[in-house]
C-alpha cells in the first residue's frame, strides 16, 4: 500500500513546471442525459502547441436498474481516442487501454479523473485551447451513442471551468504556457515535457515543487517533490512528442542505471552529469525528496 501511495502521488506530481497556472472558478458543466445515464462534469486541460496527447474527464451516473458499459469514445480533435486507466501492477504504475471499456453499475456513478480512469486523446490534431469545448462522442452498450462537450480548462485545471470571454496571461495561463504559446514555434523541450506531464497527471489539490529537467538528445530526466516525497522521471522523445518512459528515485541520477534501462552510454553519462550539476544548485532538502520514490511507473510507449 505504501508503494501504491508513493507511486500514485508521484504520478500526480509529474512535470509540474507549470504549477504557477491558476485555477479558474468552478462552474457546473452542462449535464447530458441518454437513456438511464447522466453524463456531467466533463473537462479537459489546455495543451501547448504540438502536444501529442490530452486527457478527458467526466462522470457517468447510471440511474437505471441495469448495468451499462462505456464501449468507446471518439473526438474530432484526436487521431485516436481510447479509454484508459492508471493501475498498479506490483510495484509498477501502468497506464493502459481498457479494450472492454468501463462498466457503469446500476445506481452508481463512475468518475473519470486525472490519475485514474480517463479518456485519452492521442495524435492530437490541434492544441486544446482554454475556454473552448472539445466534442466527445461516447458509445454505451445499452444507452447508445451520445455527444458531450468537455470544457477546456487551464493547464492545471482539476474541474470544469467557467468560460472567460477574454483573459489576460495572468488569469488562467501559467507564465510558461503563455510565453511558449506566444512563440508559435520553438516550444522548448523543457516546457513541452512539463506541460505534457502536467496535462496527464497533475492533481492541483497537491501542491508540488519541480526539480531540474535535463535534456540530452532524445532523452530527459526530471525531478519533482511534494510534501515529504518525490521522485525522478525518465522521458523519451517519440515521433509524437515526449513520453514518460518510467519513474523511479535515485536510480535515474546514475549513469550505469540509465544504461541498464536502455539509454545509450554517452547520453547516460551526459544526463547524469548535467542532472548532478542542475540539482547541485537546488535546495538539498528538495533534492533529498527525489530519492524517496519507492516504485516504478511505466507508460506504454505505443500509446504515444
Ligand atoms: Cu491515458
Amino acid at each position: 500500500m505504501k508503494t501504491f501511495r508513493s507511486a500514485f502521488v508521484a504520478l500526480a506530481l509529474l512535470g509540474s513546471g507549470l504549477a504557477a497556472a491558476t485555477h479558474a472558478s468552478i462552474a457546473v458543466a452542462a449535464e447530458v442525459t441518454v437513456g438511464d445515464l447522466v453524463i456531467g462534469g466533463g473537462f479537459t486541460r489546455a495543451t501547448l502547441p504540438n502536444a501529442p496527447v490530452g486527457g478527458g474527464y467526466l462522470t457517468i451516473t447510471n440511474k437505471g436498474s441495469q448495468a451499462d458499459r462505456l464501449l468507446s469514445a471518439a473526438s474530432p480533435v484526436a487521431g485516436v481516442t481510447q479509454i484508459h486507466e492508471m493501475k498498479m501492477e506490483g510495484d509498477v504504475m501502468k497506464m493502459k487501454e481498457l479494450p472492454d471499456g468501463i462498466e457503469v453499475p446500476a445506481g452508481s456513478t463512475v468518475t473519470l479523473s486525472p490519475g485514474g480512469l480517463h479518456i485519452m486523446f492521442m495524435q492530437l490534431k490541434q492544441a486544446l485551447v482554454e475556454g473552448t469545448n472539445v466534442p466527445l462522442t461516447l458509445t454505451f452498450e445499452k444507452a447508445g451513442v451520445v455527444e458531450v462537450q468537455l470544457d477546456v480548462g487551464g493547464i492545471g485545471a482539476d474541474a470544469p471551468t467557467t468560460h472567460h470571454s477574454e483573459h489576460s496571461p495572468a488569469s488562467g495561463h501559467g507564465a510558461h504556457a503563455s510565453h511558449a504559446a506566444s512563440q508559435q514555434t520553438g516550444l522548448s523541450d523543457i516546457d513541452a515535457i512539463a506541460a505534457m506531464q502536467k496535462q496527464m497527471f497533475d492533481k492541483p489539490d497537491n501542491p508540488l515543487a519541480m526539480g531540474a529537467i535535463v535534456v540530452v538528445g532524445d532523452y530527459a530526466v526530471s525531478g519533482w517533490a511534494q510534501g515529504d516525497t518525490g521522485g525522478r522521471a525518465l522521458l523519451r522523445r517519440t515521433a509524437n512528442g515526449w513520453g514518460i518512459h518510467l519513474c523511479a528515485g535515485d536510480g535515474l541520477k546514475d549513469a550505469a542505471e540509465l544504461v541498464r534501462l536502455g539509454v545509450p552510454e554517452d547520453v547516460s553519462q551526459q544526463l547524469a552529469s548535467r542532472l548532478a550539476s542542475a540539482e547541485a544548485s537546488l535546495d538539498p532538502a528538495l533534492v533529498a525528496k527525489f530519492s524517496t520514490f519507492d516504485g516504478v511507473m511505466m507508460v506504454d510507449e505505443n500509446l504515444l
